[in-house]
C-alpha cells in the first residue's frame, strides 16, 4: 500500500516538474510570431476620445524627501507624490487601450519614432507612457546625478542599468505585450514610471485635464480598458463604425475599489 502511494507521489512530482519545464522562458528571444496578417487600412479608421473624471476627495499628495541626494534636493520641479493626480475633478496618468476586435486580429508595424522617457528633477517624465512592441523607448538623464533605470516586467526580461549624468540616452525595446511594466530607479526609491507595451497602436494616456484620444481605430467591436496605477482597472464594450468619432468618458470614484492592477506598490521615502 505504502509502496503504491510512494510511486503515485513520484509520478505526480514528475508530471509537476514536466509542466514547470514547459513554461515559457522569460529570456529575450524576440517577439512571438503570431501568424497574424498585417492590418490593411481602408482609410476609414475612427477615433475614441473622452475624459477621465474623479468623483470624491483625492488622497493628499505627500511631500517626497529627496535629501538623500543633494543633486535631487536642489533640482527644480515638484516634489510631491503623483500616483493619484487630480485637477478640477479630472484624473491624469490613466492608460487607456483597446483589446479584442481588429487590433487583436491583425499585426501592426511599430512607428519608427521613439517614445521618450526622461529623468528630470529626479522624477520620471512622463509618469505613464505606452510603446508598441519593438518600438524604441529612448531613456534620457537630464539630471546632474546618476540614475539606475530598472524595469520589473513579468512578460519581458528584467534589466537594471546605471545611467550617469551626461551619458548617452539608452535605447530599449520590448518584445512582448504587457500592461503595464513598473520602472523604478535603484538610486532614488521615490522614482516610478509605468510603461504599457502593446502589439497595436490603439492606446492613450489621460492628460492633466483628464482628456485622452485614441486615433486610427480600425472599425470594429472592442473592449476599452482604463488602467490606473492605484485606482485599478475599468472596462467597457465599445463599437467603432467606419470613420466614426466616438466619445467615451470614465469616472473613478474614491469610494469604489476597482479591479486591482498587477503593479507591485513599493514604499517610497515619503514625509507626512
Ligand atoms: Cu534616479
Amino acid at each position: 500500500m505504502l509502496k503504491k502511494y510512494g510511486s503515485m507521489i513520484v509520478a505526480a512530482a514528475l508530471v509537476a516538474f514536466m509542466i514547470a519545464s514547459c513554461k515559457p522562458k522569460k529570456k529575450d528571444d524576440g517577439p512571438v510570431d503570431t501568424g497574424k496578417s498585417p492590418y490593411q487600412s481602408k482609410n476609414d479608421e475612427g477615433t475614441i476620445s473622452g475624459v477621465i473624471k474623479f468623483d470624491g476627495t483625492p488622497p493628499d499628495r505627500k511631500r517626497i524627501d529627496m535629501g538623500a541626494d543633494a543633486n535631487c534636493a536642489s533640482a527644480g520641479g515638484e516634489k510631491l507624490t503623483e500616483e493619484v493626480l487630480v485637477t478640477d475633478g479630472k484624473l491624469a496618468n490613466v492608460f487607456v487601450y483597446l483589446t479584442g476586435g481588429p487590433v487583436d486580429q491583425f499585426s501592426f508595424q511599430p512607428p519608427s519614432d521613439p517614445v521618450v522617457l526622461d529623468q528630470k528633477g529626479c522624477r520620471y517624465d512622463p509618469h505613464v507612457l505606452g510603446v508598441m512592441i519593438k518600438q524604441t523607448l529612448r531613456i534620457l538623464n537630464s539630471d546632474q546625478t546618476a540614475h539606475n533605470v530598472h524595469p520589473t516586467p513579468k512578460n519581458n526580461p528584467e534589466w537594471n542599468e546605471s545611467q550617469p549624468p551626461g551619458t548617452a540616452p539608452k535605447e530599449k525595446t520590448f518584445n512582448r505585450a504587457e500592461t503595464l511594466i513598473p520602472v523604478k530607479c535603484n538610486q532614488h526609491p521615490w522614482m516610478k514610471a509605468n510603461v504599457g507595451v502593446l502589439a497595436h497602436p490603439c492606446f492613450s494616456v489621460s492628460a492633466q485635464d483628464g482628456t485622452y484620444t485614441i486615433k486610427n481605430v480600425p472599425p470594429g467591436n472592442y473592449t476599452l480598458v482604463t488602467w490606473h496605477e492605484t485606482m485599478g482597472e475599468q472596462k467597457t464594450q465599445i463599437t467603432v463604425g467606419a470613420s466614426e468619432k466616438k466619445t467615451q468618458d470614465f469616472t473613478y470614484k474614491s469610494s469604489v475599489a476597482y479591479a486591482p492592477t498587477s503593479l507591485r506598490v513599493e514604499a517610497a521615502l515619503i514625509l507626512p
